[in-house]
């Protein structure tokens, strides 16, 4: 495989699609070794297969607003891969989104589904809507008007979209509504549904309390564990909900959560109430978080920071792309971090990484650390496929089979000869080899 020639390829193809090249590069840089070890991958054009999207729906959604003016964004959806099961993904509202935003996601997910060890395939979606400041009902119409487009590409055994970033159970609520008032069909062609109409147990902790199981298996490589250990966070959304609501049962200390304004950092430790009420300040829909210091004494608001110069012990990213860069990566190292894990989606850049791994930090990637998310959606379709619910106790501990599993497959595939594990190259090993086998076994299709 020539790397730097399918890259130079893409980027010729896909000019300025900045994360969706990062993404790929990530992967085509760590699994070359095996690859080239398959000559019938090179024969098949499996990575030049694997790197394109299956397809992509992109629509104008226009809607009204409370004023009674018309508003018009765009909507995605990106099937990527549908090699080992339907496309399965999440939508993300967010003003950022944009095309190569949406396929480095779907990307991404093709590998993490596979990881899950569940049959899912990959694929993202979503607007630039802005969801900050907008009523419910502005969202209601927003969430209804997106899916009269979508719905006739979506479906159980077709395509199974879930939430991300701005779509929470009231956004899936509006949608699924919509999608089954048009499809009439109730067989939940949609994940993260609220308990009364088919929703899974444990489903809203789960990308978080997923993260801090592979952590502790990370970290107990090391013989070491989440106890008395000390634990910033980014982000204030659900992920970093369960994210802390985990890392404080486990013993450790939470002290710092972040949003676009800022971050907080709390020596005394972010836990029980405060964690509750981060859902609160969530929930205004202002998207701020410096209004927990007026409501917590003793904690701090730093305009503007990232929460990654406080020392800590253990660094976990839960809000977007990109969000610990190069710089942030060397104060944690000066700082003594023990572990960086992305619960968020490619937290990391490519520098940070580099820097994480040269000096042998312990550092996963998301598409292992936060699969949880997604493993438990596909627990939520085999629960609606089955017309049952299951008790949050099995969830859970189907949830913590899966996540000690896919750290299992990067321990064996990324394990180096000096003991240390690279967990980039162990998760896209073994995300990679999966996908590329099954492709192999259809055909040219
Ligand atoms: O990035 C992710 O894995 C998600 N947003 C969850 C996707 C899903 O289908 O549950």
């Amino acid at each position: 495989m020539d790397i730097n020639n399918i890259l130079s390829s893409l980027e010729a193809k896909h000019p300025g699609e900045s994360e969706y090249l990062q993404a790929v590069r990530e992967v085509l840089l760590s699994i070359e070794e095996v690859y080239n070890e398959h000559p019938e991958f090179e024969k098949n054009r499996i990575i030049e297969r694997l790197v394109e999207p299956d397809r992509i729906f992109m629509f104008k959604v226009p809607w009204t607003d409370d004023k009674g003016d018309v508003q018009v964004n765009i909507g995605y959806r990106v099937q990527f891969n549908n090699a080992i099961g339907p496309y399965k993904g999440g939508l993300r509202f967010h003003p950022s989104v944009n095309l190569s935003i949406m396929k480095f996601l779907g990307f991404e997910q093709t590998f993490k589904n596979a990881l899950t060890t569940l049959p899912m395939g990959g694929a993202k979606g979503g607007s630039d809507f802005n969801p900050k400041g907008k009523s419910e009902k502005e969202i209601m119409r927003f969430c209804q008007a997106f899916m009269l487009e979508l719905w006739r590409n979506i479906g159980p055994d077709t395509d199974v979209p879930a939430g991300d970033i701005g779509v929470g159970t009231r956004e899936v609520g509006y949608l699924y509504g919509m999608y089954k008032k048009l499809a009439r069909e109730n067989t939940g062609s949609f994940t993260g549904k609220g308990l009364e109409y088919g929703g899974s147990l444990i489903r809203p902790e789960a990308t978080g309390f997923g993260g801090l199981y592979f952590v502790k298996e990370m970290l107990a490589q090391k013989g070491e564990s989440i106890e008395g250990k000390t634990i910033a966070i980014s982000g204030f959304g659900n992920v970093a909900w369960g994210a802390a609501l985990k890392a404080t049962e486990f013993g450790g200390k939470v002290v710092t959560i972040s949003g676009p304004d800022g971050y907080i950092y709390d020596p005394d430790g972010i836990s029980g109430d405060k964690i509750e009420y981060m859902l609160e300040l969530r929930m205004s829909g202002e998207d701020i978080v410096a209004p927990y210091a007026d409501e917590f004494p003793g904690a701090k608001f730093y305009e503007g920071k990232r929460p990654w110069e406080q020392k800590v012990d253990i660094a976990l990213p839960c809000a977007t792309q990109n969000e610990l860069g190069e710089e942030d990566a060397k104060i944690l190292i000066e700082n003594g971090v023990l572990c960086v894990a992305e619960i968020s989606n490619m937290g990391c850049t490519e520098e940070a990484i580099k820097l994480l791994i040269d000096n042998e930090v312990l550092y996963a990637p998301g598409k292992a650390v936060n699969a949880g998310g997604v493993a438990t959606s596909g627990l939520e379709m085999t629960q609606n496929a089955m017309h049952i619910q299951w008790t949050a106790k099995e969830v859970d501990e189907k949830l913590q089979q899966i996540m000690t599993s896919i750290h299992e497959q990067c321990v064996k595939h990324g394990t180096q000869s000096n003991g240390y594990i690279n967990y980039v190259k162990g998760a896209n090993i073994a995300g990679f080899m999966k996908v590329a086998k099954a492709t192999l076994s259809q055909g040219i299709i």
